[in-house]
């Protein structure tokens, strides 16, 4: 059914009071800022999703991101796009992925893309340690794509700066600290970009529902910020009615949702809800997630104890069996993302130092 027919829309939520009221007390905190607050808490409660508007700087700079990306997946042959290719130094998992490599919930995607990270320099001490998802971003030549290194840490900047906004005006909401949330991401965020691209021409199976452009999935973090085209495709899972509603293209927003991590950070109160892609529009889809997530070496809370699967999510169930694998009880975000991405990419598993889940 679809979101018209269901009667349930995702809302739109203006943030920009989020953005330019930066007062730390709530006495001078502007007239806009509490409704604003309270309704994308609203929209995270019942959606999971909210769109946002009120961020033109992220908008910006997601077009001058999009644009070069979308060129480089649409128009160069395969043999280019090898060239940086996932595979190669595949424990820093950056680069380009083909059709069918990605697996979400163990079945193939029918999507290819780029995946990008926070940029490390070579004589960094994670490099110089060998650990797991740091390295440098593969980019195509740059007398080919200019300025495309400076387009991807701009977007990094901006969009990190608007997943601490909306965290923020999350805690405001649900009157904790406004700083409750800032300390998962201390020292630096460990955030994920990802440029997906679903052909036109496979569309066949996905009008048959027998395969995705990205099969029903959660989202294993904290906040996702998702840039998508003008083509549409996005459905999410309304929790009060169990049905699929889309998530159509609006202008001048981007797209946010909840991960696993937040509604166990939110004791179930903000939800992470199942969504998936189907292309059958007969044009090439361009979309662009960015996961704004904890701190590589950040210790995540334990869920709740006894906590319902309301509260550990869908596919929550890693995080939990890690914490009850952990000697102390605790885990860290590495642990949980290498858990998680050995899952999606088999052929690409980082090691862990974890029990297996
Ligand atoms: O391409 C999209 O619109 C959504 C992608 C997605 O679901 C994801 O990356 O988790």
């Amino acid at each position: 059914m679809s979101s018209a027919a269901s009667g349930h829309n995702v809302p739109v939520v203006d943030v920009s009071p989020l953005i330019h009221d930066s007062s730390s007390s709530s006495s001078s905190f502007s007239p806009t800022l509490r409704p604003c607050c309270d309704a994308l808490l609203h929209a995270l409660e019942e959606f999971g999703f909210v769109y946002v508007t009120g961020v033109p700087s992220v908008i910006a700079a997601s077009d001058a991101l999009i644009a070069p990306s979308q060129h480089l997946l649409t128009k160069q042959s395969r043999p280019y796009k090898e060239q940086i290719s996932m595979k190669i130094r595949p424990r820093e998992w950056r680069g380009w992925f083909g059709v069918g490599d990605e697996l979400t919930n163990g079945v193939a995607d029918l999507k290819e893309g780029l995946y990008f990270g926070v940029e490390h320099d070579a004589s960094c001490e994670q490099i110089k340690k060998g650990l797991p998802m740091h390295g440098q971003n593969k980019l195509p030549p740059e007398h080919d794509y200019p300025n495309m290194r400076k387009a991807l840490a701009t977007y990094f900047t901006e969009a990190e700066a608007l997943g601490a906004a909306i965290l923020r005006g999350v805690a405001i909401a649900l009157g904790l600290d406004e700083t409750h949330f800032t300390p998962l991401f201390e020292p630096t965020p460990f955030s994920l970009l990802r440029v997906f691209h679903y052909p036109a021409e496979l569309q066949e199976e996905q009008a048959a529902g027998s395969r995705w452009g990205v099969a029903e999935h959660t989202d294993y973090g904290m906040l996702t910020l998702l840039h998508q085209d003008d083509v549409g495709g996005l459905e999410v899972k309304h929790r009060a009615t169990g049905t699929w509603i889309d998530a159509p293209p609006i202008k001048d927003t981007l797209v946010v949702n909840v991960g696993d991590a937040l509604q166990v950070a939110t004791g179930g109160r903000c939800i992470s809800t199942p969504h998936r892609v189907r292309n059958v529009s007969g044009t090439s889809r361009i979309s662009m997630p960015f996961f704004y997530d904890p701190s590589f070496e950040a210790r995540l809370p334990p869920p709740p104890p006894h906590a319902a699967s309301s509260i550990i999510g869908f596919d929550g169930s890693i995080y939990a069996k890690l914490h009850a694998a952990s000697e102390d009880g605790s885990i860290t975000w590495r642990d949980y993302i290498t858990a998680k991405t050995s899952k999606v990419f088999p052929h690409l598993a980082v090691e862990r130092d974890t029990t297996d889940v």
